[in-house]
């Protein structure tokens, strides 16, 4: 180690060095030579292959294809700490569980120390981190997702405070054994310990589970920090909104995975003058100042964005910022190009070979459902001239939203925060591809935080709440209506563009809304239809309808699913006077349909 470290840097990066039993170390600089030379590498070990315009295309072992959540565990000192959401184990059970399995774990491989910041480099809002792992895709990928580098590490030999990111595909290559495109291991473990901040990630390369600065930072241990420090870290998307009248609005959305952020961050408005900028598409770090106004940070450099569904009709803007310089994992591909279901072209390829290097015949599919591209936020021809803003950015309104099929109306307004601290809390959606488990189950996924909130899903609600004077309009959104058929009741991407128009003129006091028992929906006359399919425009009252009944079994339902849960003593008793003022509403409704 030629560099400058500080001591407590070194000691930690010698410390693995010792347990792991490397070849060599090597601390990563962020150049493009870098990043060139972890291609190259992956190229040579079978892992990687090239496509046009500098992109590169990777397959991972099938066994090693998304988050996995029944292996992803808080090991608080307290198991009242983790909460009843989430997986705990003893911290010092599962440090000597894992020194034991991460012992010469690295063998015959390179360690590399990627010193690494999380939000804009010089930023108050920002906490660095450094990530040890022996998989070069995980160093071209944190190249992309996060500020990685020289000037990191500079910052952190000054500030000297750091989160400790050990990460290993655990596939060490003792005597005789011949390394694989995709090393991993079935038994896998995405450990985090909030009191010491720190990440032990073991056998997994993909993803989540260990591009380390993403749910594990920036989510599990951030909202660790920010729950200590009175800030949120929320699995929400930023962006600014700019109407034909130069009026501009910055808006905040917790969606589950795999539910549309990445879409709205980047969406080409449908309505001609509107302009939608993104500033993050999937991690917000949002503080309130001493005006009682909240203001955001993206933690992240880059996108890690779904690639199935992704095209030049659904979102131009995607489709232009992975044009060049990406990684895609697990997609298929021909001649050059990536290919996945339901991009624009895909029906012109005829020798496609699938995400699983077999010549697609149509029998199985060419992309993994939860196939990615890694892009830096530099590509991307809408980035907010915000997005490098040290001091963030003003939110004006946080959306929630899940995927639901039925009962969740297009979008409502709350009437107060502490109601839209419910809502929030009270999301559902059906499971995706993102994670490990049965996709289309609808589950619970308190602000889209289930698999990522690092502590007591009680104590999380209480700060949610503990933040609600200071919280902007909250507004409820759903893009996945079904009607009887199954086609979808809304045509959703940049025809969200409609729903923001109607945000954007409760914000600024224009339209009045009608009141409903959950909440304010649009009036159909004041929801700009202008261009809109007929076929869309004639379910809107449809698709602003709250159904009283349902809503009150869905009450019933949040009801009984709190009281499910064990929070240790810590769920707040405000959520049940909360669920009552709706229910009263929903009854009143129902008594005497007039009072709508
Ligand atoms: P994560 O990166 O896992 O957090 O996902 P995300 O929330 O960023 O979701 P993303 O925008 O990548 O969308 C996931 C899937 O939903 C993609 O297949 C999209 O095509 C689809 N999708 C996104 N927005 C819409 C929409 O407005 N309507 C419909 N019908 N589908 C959408
Ligand atoms: C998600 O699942 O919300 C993602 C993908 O953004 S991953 O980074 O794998 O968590
Ligand atoms: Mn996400």
């Amino acid at each position: 180690m030629e560099q400058f470290l500080n001591p407590e840097i070194k000691s930690f990066i010698l410390s693995y060095q010792e347990l792991f039993s490397p070849n060599s170390v090597c601390i990563c600089n962020g150049s493009d030579e870098e990043y060139d030379r972890m291609i190259q590498l992956m190229i040579e070990s079978g892992t990687a292959e090239r496509l046009a315009n500098n992109n590169i295309l990777v397959r991972s072992d099938p066994q090693d294809v998304a988050r996995v959540e029944d292996r992803t565990f808080i090991c608080s000192v307290k198991e009242e700490d983790a909460g009843p959401t989430n997986n705990w184990v003893e911290p010092s059970e599962m440090k000597d569980k894992l020194n034991g399995l991460m012992s010469g774990a690295m063998m015959g491989r390179v360690m590399y120390v990627i010193p690494f910041c999380m939000g804009p480099l010089g930023s108050d809002y920002s906490y660095y981190g450094i990530q040890l792992t022996d998989s070069p895709y995980v160093v071209a990928n944190m190249k992309k997702m996060t500020r990685m580098g020289q000037k990191a590490l500079d910052l952190m030999n000054e500030y000297g405070n750091f989160v400790r990111c050990v990460h290993t595909v655990a596939y060490p290559l003792s005597e005789g054994v011949k390394d694989v495109p995709w090393p991993c291991r079935e038994d896998k473990y995405i450990a985090h310990f909030p009191e010491t901040r720190e990440i032990l990630s073991f056998g997994s390369g993909y993803g989540g589970n260990a591009l380390l600065g993403k749910k594990c930072f920036a989510l599990r241990i951030a909202s660790c920090i920010a729950k200590d420090e009175g800030w949120l870290a929320e699995h929400m998307l930023i962006i600014k909104i700019t109407d034909p009248n130069e009026v501009t609005r910055t808006v905040a959305a917790a969606f589950p995975s795999a539910c549309g952020k990445t879409n709205l961050a980047m969406m080409q408005p449908s309505l001609a003058g509107w302009k939608v900028e993104v500033i993050g598409d999937d991690i917000a770090w949002m503080k309130s100042n001493d005006k009682g106004e909240l203001y955001a940070i993206n933690p992240e450099a880059g996108f890690f964005g779904v690639a199935p569904g992704t095209s030049k009709k659904t979102n131009p803007n995607a489709m232009n910022t992975i044009r060049q310089n990406t990684i895609f994992t697990n997609t298929g591909s021909e001649d050059g190009k990536p290919i996945w279901e339901g991009i624009d072209s895909f029906a012109h390829f005829k020798n496609i070979i699938t995400w699983k290097k077999v010549l697609h015949d149509g029998s199985d599919k060419v992309a993994h459902p939860n196939a990615r591209f890694t892009v830096s936020a530099n590509e991307c021809p809408v980035l907010s001239n915000d997005f490098n803003n040290l001091k963030g950015v003003k939110i004006d309104a946080i959306l929630v939203g899940g995927r639901r099929d039925e009962i969740i109306p297009l979008v409502f307004q709350t009437f107060d925060a502490q109601e839209g601290v419910l809502i929030g809390a009270s999301l559902t959606s059906e499971m995706t591809a993102a994670a490990k488990g049965t996709v289309g189950k609808v589950r619970r996924d308190p602000f889209a935080m289930l698999p990522f909130c690092g502590y007591n899903m009680g104590d999380y609600f209480k700060h949610w709440l503990a933040m609600s004077e200071r919280l902007p309009a909250i507004f409820h959104v759903n893009w996945f209506r079904k009607d009887k058929d199954g086609n979808f009741m809304w045509p959703g991407f940049g025809e969200n563009i409609r729903v923001l128009e109607w945000i954007f003129g409760r914000l600024k006091g224009e339209y009045e809304g009608k009141k409903t028992p959950i909440g304010t929906v649009p009036k159909v006359e004041e929801f700009n239809v202008k261009g809109l399919d007929e076929k869309y425009s004639k379910q809107l009252s449809e698709l602003f309808k709250v159904d009283t009944d349902a809503y009150m079994e869905f009450f019933e339902e949040l009801e009984s699913y709190f009281q499910s849960l064990d929070f240790k003593g810590r769920f707040p008793s405000e959520f049940n006077d909360l669920i009552n003022q709706f229910k009263n509403r929903l009854a009143n409704a129902n008594s005497s349909p007039k009072s709508l």
